[in-house]
């Protein structure tokens, strides 16, 4: 008895000493204290919910942001077990929540423990961060309940009802002074629980924003699961095969792909391995890659549709206009690269690869007509690749001889720096020569943009090289694009892109946005990319410094503060009404000037976004340049 006594303080002390080494050090287990790692406190928790899903216990999770950002997520799984554990004497429930790695992500006997947020360490980092934990619990008859501050248990579980129901609640307040803030946004929850319920068919979660008036709410439930996600994600393109390409197979490696091809000309594939976006790729990207080209030559080989003499079709040219989702669960995957998000097990690409090549070989047997209009695109994306080859050939070649490799127009700055340096991509000769005496010679550049606008999300390589409004971006930025682009060659640390508040403006921008999505992704990755903010009102009155204003709420204030008795309100349309000190002083001056950095946190959300202003459906399009303002605000996130 006495001895028991002694193990069960000593196992306590360690399990203080366990969350105590959380609260110092968070950003070891959940990545950082920013935003981002608040959001992730919510994942953990709901991925306990969905590992009850996928234990095939649990059918609904209701997610909740309260007011104060109190987070509560609520399951209808068997409810956390309840008993004593004979060793520690503290219930299995505060186990969970107090033991580091309790229940350990992966292996264990109840079958896959596989989904997990980027760092799987479960419930009990959540309350170590945490201000208040109240876990209420149904099960055996009973409702139980406990509660924790900042890791310690405050309150040890006990019966407070009786309860025919089974299931989990899970309320928390992150703590404020762990995290920069403790302000939940409510798309970045929305969007990373649409895809657990894509990526889990037939589990419907719920999430609600109680904060706001009127309240925020979506349901997600897809029987199709991953035939659901790349129907989503082709909402608004034109499909080839109007049902996704759907390959499953189970046992030790469950895999599970869809495949639809769209006539556009971008690649846009997904892989997650237990429920973690795996963006660096991996293994089972490789052998997803390896077997789709194999199938397509194949295939292309014995229906003569590819000559012996023609060679093989390239992968990329296979993958142009694919949409496909693969999620594979793999027990000890092994994460690698800058973000720990590339699968390294290599025995993963020949189980893809066998998964893959028999279903999707009999698919195409099956469908000669889609078979035939996927190759088709194939091959004329071939042979664009070769135009694209040779026009970027004849560029460099171009810029060899006339050694100088700038564009005409471009005003370059003296510092040769990137660091230092800035390009203005100006729309309009006008407003480009207000842009090039306003600028600081030093390190400001111009470049102002003329020609026929291109619609990039229609265009292959060789027109995108061959456009004379985009050639001289290309040039002036000076890093290439595509495949090629080299994020180390660019001539400018800031890609400045300045254009007036109206439709024409948004026009270009979401021209030059799409072009930079499409081909310099890793310069907006890098975080290189702005839009310029000029000011829409200026204010002046006898005596006074002119005020100038960037938005209409931004006006009504400063009238108030001004009054409106002797002031002069000018309203900008366009930069072409400014002259050259005034679009320094409010637009070009580090000093005063406003930048929006263009970010893109959110892969999907951005190519939604871009396919809707750049796609077929005018509809769509029409309202999201309405929505002008959200638009900046989506690609801000
Ligand atoms: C609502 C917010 C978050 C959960 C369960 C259900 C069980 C469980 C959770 O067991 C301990 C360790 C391995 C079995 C399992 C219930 C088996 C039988 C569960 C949640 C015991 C954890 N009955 N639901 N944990 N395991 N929901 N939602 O946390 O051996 S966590």
């Amino acid at each position: 008895m006495e001895k028991f006594e002694h193990e069960y303080k000593a196992g306590q002390i360690q399990v203080l000493e366990g969350l105590e080494a959380v609260r110092k050090r968070p950003g070891m287990y959940i990545g950082s204290v920013s935003v981002r790692g608040l959001h992730h406190l919510v994942y953990e928790i709901v991925d306990n919910s969905v590992d009850e899903s996928l234990a095939g216990y649990c059918k609904n999770i209701h997610v909740t942001i309260e007011p104060g950002n109190i987070i509560c997520v609520e399951d209808d799984g068997r409810g956390i077990p309840v008993d004593i554990h004979p060793k520690t004497g503290i219930s299995a429930a505060e186990t969970v929540y107090t033991k580091l790695h309790a229940g350990g992500k992966f292996g264990g006997d109840s079958g896959y423990k596989v989904s997990g947020g980027l760092h799987g360490v479960g419930a009990s980092v959540v309350n170590a961060l945490s201000d208040w934990t109240e876990v209420t619990i149904q099960r055996d008859g009973g409702i139980y309940q406990m509660k924790f501050e900042r890791g310690k248990t405050v309150k040890k579980l006990e019966k407070i009802g009786d309860s025919d129901k089974t299931g989990t609640k899970v309320r928390f307040l992150a703590d404020g002074t762990i995290f920069e803030t403790l302000d939940y946004e409510y798309e970045i929850l929305e969007t990373r629980l649409r895809e657990m319920a894509f990526l889990t068919k037939g589990l419907r979660i719920t999430i609600e924003d109680l904060r706001v008036d009127p309240v925020k709410k979506a349901e997600f439930h897809y029987e199709g699961g991953l035939i659901s996600f790349v129907e989503f994600l082709n909402k608004n393109k034109e499909k080839i095969n109007q049902k996704p390409i759907y390959i499953e197979k189970s046992g030790e490696v469950p895999i599970e792909i869809a495949i639809q091809y769209t006539t556009s000309y971008s690649e846009n594939i997904y892989s997650f391995v237990n429920n973690i976006n795996t963006i660096e790729g991996g293994t089972h990207l490789e052998g997803f890659k390896r077997s789709l080209t194999k199938v397509f030559n194949d295939y292309a080989k014995n229906h003569g549709i590819l000559k012996e003499k023609d060679g093989n079709l390239q992968g990329e040219d296979i993958r142009e206009g694919i949409t496909a989702v693969i999620s594979i669960k793999v027990k000890e995957p092994q994460f690698e690269g800058q973000t720990k998000t590339k699968l390294g097990n290599s025995e993963v690409t020949g189980l893809v690869m066998s998964a893959m090549n028999e279903t999707l070989a009999a698919f195409l047997e099956e469908n000669p007509p889609i078979a035939k209009a996927i190759l088709e695109k194939c091959i004329s994306a071939s042979r664009a690749r070769e135009a694209a080859r040779k026009a970027r050939e004849l560029v460099r070649k171009k810029n060899a001889l006339e050694t100088s490799t700038l564009p005409g127009k471009l005003a370059d700055c003296s510092e040769k720096d990137p660091e230092l340096c800035e390009v203005y991509i100006v729309e309009g000769d006008s407003a480009g020569g207000s842009a090039k005496q306003g600028r600081d010679r030093k390190f400001q550049a111009i470049l102002p943009l003329w020609g026929k606008m291109l619609n990039v999300e229609k265009s292959r390589a060789d027109k995108i090289y061959n456009n004379d409004k985009l050639q001289p971006v290309i040039l002036a930025v000076g890093a290439g694009i595509g495949n090629d682009f080299d994020i180390n060659k660019i001539r400018y640390g800031k890609v400045i892109i300045m254009a007036d508040a109206d439709v024409d403006g948004s026009h270009i921008r979401t021209l030059l946005l799409t072009f930079f999505f499409r081909y310099m992704r890793p310069l907006i990755e890098n975080g290189n990319v702005y839009l310029a903010q000029p000011p829409l009102y200026k204010l002046s009155k006898k005596g006074m410094q002119d005020i100038y204003c960037y938005t209409d709420d931004e006006l009504t204030q400063k009238l108030e503060e001004i009054g409106r008795e002797g002031v002069g309100i000018q309203r900008y349309k366009g930069l072409g009404e400014m002259n050259p000190e005034q679009l320094w002083e409010t637009t070009m001056n580090p000093e005063t000037r406003i930048l929006i950095k263009v970010k893109i946190e959110d892969a999907i959300k951005a190519d939604e976004i871009f396919t809707i202003l750049m796609g077929d459906d005018i509809e769509p399009r029409r309202k999201f340049i309405e929505e002008n303002a959200k638009f900046v605000k989506n690609l801000d996130i």
